[in-house]
């Protein structure tokens, strides 16, 4: 006998429904149902995790077949790609100081508007705008010409998608896919005149830019796949990244276009939190620099307002900022979980706030920024001259004490103790005293070689163990220690930077799409395979700059070539994964996957800020566009001025 309650729903149930069902449906449901009443609860449980189990196992098989089949039908084997840029060219120009160029309002423009062929195909129409349809719509089109990859690369349609040498791709082996790429880069790079070359990341930038300007104008950031954007603080925060760059490269119709939308759309006057650091670094620091490019005084006014607005982050009881703002109300705050703020964070902000103080001839922003140095300067629990990761803005101690790390979290803090000291014209021995000894920690504490190649890489200590794992991050190093042996300080110094530098590149090279993950765990057992492993939680790269940023300090320091060619390599690689056909360039999940890299649908800031820029500096042969002499780089690229020795 069913209880009561269960007999009165079914009755209810089969009665307001009734007129509506036919008896066979109504009977075999009663059926069913009383069959499943006499079933024992053991068995109706076994049952009941049974339908879950199935239910869960084709869910996971579901999502794999769909990414494989997004893979299989989006995707080209790397053999059908056809490179974008190797056209047979001239020599290479000799290298040797060039005239510095003339600013962008007095030079004459390039003529090529846009990438040669991922542009003029969208004209044609031949291809479509996203990940997902791009494939699809082509084929619908019948395209006789060519589809566009999601890659942006050229796929010959004869070819199309076939999943069969997709496979014969796959059965590559790491190292086969390591030599094919080297051996295209090579042949190429070599083909190319540094004018060429130039050119090459001008159009790299165009495309960037033109995606920003058709989806995401005066927002923060790209989404290019979704055609969209998101925004972090809402201040058109790529846009201002990107103006000194366009400056630099002498794309003067968008920094105009970008210059009006400063003078017209920018305001600081918002109830907004953001964060301090990442202002200062990308807003303050690119108004800055783009001030002094350009002479404007629009962007020093700009500057100063944002400066004054980032100012009450150091109200706190010790003057170790607050990381975030409200730069409309005027108040500051932690994160919501912690009192503490990152030691990066509150000691990567001195550049920006002390070359405003000597702009503006009003002492509070050197000065506030002076107090926080000085107190970390004097602080116990370093290691060595290196430094925990977060500090209390109460007590103004440092905490979490023990960890040592030369990536997140910690990683510009050695890179300002240089810069302030080449800043301020060498004048300031804390600077100089501080990051000596942060070197030597690094040394001591932190340098190891993997195996079985012996690559030199910075590890992590955590009290007292040591832990071979290195952040993207850290690969700002070799170009820091460059820029001080070139500024007089040890020769070993560049040693160690060169050494570095190798082990940066190998962490692209080394991986099947030829771009770097976010982490790196090396191996130091005797008899290991490879030297480096990637963890899958750290297969995503950001297009970060690090890497061609130290590339960049190398090759001007040294004039070693090879450092050109590893960067030529890696924005070919950034072009063949990362560059949406309708504009712009995504993050990616998934580097070791070349077939699906997995877009994550988002273009950093700092890919035009940075990224770009080194790129471009790297391939210049004039050493006197934003000379070392003359301009130290804050860590978002923004070129500062070395201060006159009347200062
Ligand atoms: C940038 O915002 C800066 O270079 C910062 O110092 C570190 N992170 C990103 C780039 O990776």
């Amino acid at each position: 006998m069913h209880p009561p309650s269960r007999q009165d729903y079914v009755a209810i149930t089969l009665g307001q429904k009734s007129s509506g069902y036919n008896n066979s449906k109504q009977w075999r449901r009663q059926s069913c149902w009383r069959k499943w009443k006499q079933l024992s609860r053991l068995q109706r449980s076994l049952i009941l995790f049974t339908v879950v189990l199935l239910l869960i196992c084709g869910l996971a098989s579901y999502s794999t077949i769909t990414e494989k089949l997004r893979g299989g039908e989006l995707e080209t084997e790397t053999d059908s790609v056809h490179p974008l840029a190797p056209h047979v060219l001239p020599e290479p120009e000799k290298t040797g100081q060039l005239p510095r160029p003339e600013p962008p309002s007095k030079k004459k423009l390039p003529n090529k508007r846009g990438p040669p062929l991922l542009l003029n195909l969208q004209k044609n129409g031949n291809a479509s705008n996203t990940v997902e349809d791009k494939p699809k719509d082509s084929k619908n089109k019948g395209d006789e010409q060519g589809v566009i990859s999601w890659r942006g690369a050229v796929i010959d349609t004869e070819q199309g998608t076939d999943g069969a040498k997709d496979g014969d791709a796959k059965d590559d082996t790491a190292a086969d896919q390591d030599i094919k790429t080297v051996k295209e880069a090579d042949h190429s790079f070599h083909n190319m005149s540094e004018t060429e070359l130039l050119e090459a990341v001008r159009d790299s930038f165009r495309h960037a830019w033109q995606g920003y300007k058709d989806f995401a104008w005066g927002h923060d950031e790209l989404r290019p796949i979704s055609k969209s954007f998101s925004e972090w603080f809402g201040l058109g925060l790529t846009l201002i990244d990107a103006l000194d760059t366009m400056w630099i490269m002498g794309l003067k119709t968008e920094f105009e276009e970008a210059k009006a939308w400063v003078s017209t759309e920018l305001s600081f006057n918002k109830n907004v939190d953001v964060n301090l650091f990442e202002t200062t670094i990308r807003i303050l620091g690119g108004l800055l620099s783009t001030y002094h490019l350009t002479g404007d005084t629009l962007f020093l006014e700009k500057a100063k307002d944002i400066g004054s607005r980032l100012m009450p982050a150091f109200n706190t009881p010790s003057k170790i900022p607050y990381s975030d703002v409200n730069i409309g109300k005027g108040t500051a705050h932690p994160p919501r979980w912690t009192s503490d703020s990152t030691v990066a964070e509150v000691t990567s902000i001195q550049l920006e706030f002390r070359e405003l103080s000597r702009l503006t001839q009003d002492p509070q922003y050197q000065a506030a920024v002076a107090e926080v140095t000085n107190k970390v300067h004097n602080l116990d629990g370093k290691l060595d001259g290196l430094v925990p990761m977060f500090i209390n803005t109460n007590s103004g101690q440092f905490t979490h004490q023990g960890v040592f790390t030369l990536g997140a979290r910690a990683d510009s803090y050695y890179e300002y103790l240089l810069k302030q000291w080449l800043q301020g014209g060498k004048k300031e021995p804390q600077f100089l005293e501080d990051y000596l000894q942060a070197v030597e920690g690094v040394k001591k504490n932190l340098v190891q070689k993997s195996s079985p190649n012996g690559l030199t890489f910075i590890g992590e200590l955590s009290h007292g163990q040591f832990s071979p794992k290195m952040d993207h991050l850290v690969c700002f190093l070799p170009g820091t220690l460059a820029l001080g042996t070139y500024n007089g300080l040890p020769e070993d110094h560049l040693d160690l930077a060169k050494q570095m530098m190798e082990t940066c590149y190998q962490m692209y090279k080394q991986m099947e799409t030829g771009l770097s993950p976010e982490i790196v765990h090396f191996n130091m057992h005797q008899g290991s395979v490879r030297d480096i492993e990637v963890k899958l939680a750290d297969r995503h790269n950001l297009l970060r700059p690090e890497t061609v940023e130290s590339l960049f300090y190398l090759y001007r320091f040294t004039k070693d070539k090879k450092y050109r060619q590893w960067g030529w390599e890696i924005l070919q690689n950034f072009n063949k994964y990362t560059k949406i056909s309708s504009g712009g360039y995504t993050s990616v999940n998934n580097v070791r996957d070349p077939d699906y890299p997995s877009p994550r649908d988002k273009m950093e800031s700092f890919f035009l800020g940075e990224t770009l820029k080194y790129l471009f500096l790297l391939f210049s042969d004039d050493f006197s566009l934003i000379s070392l002499d003359k301009y130290v780089f804050n860590t978002e690229a923004h070129p500062l001025p070395i201060w006159p020795s009347a200062a």
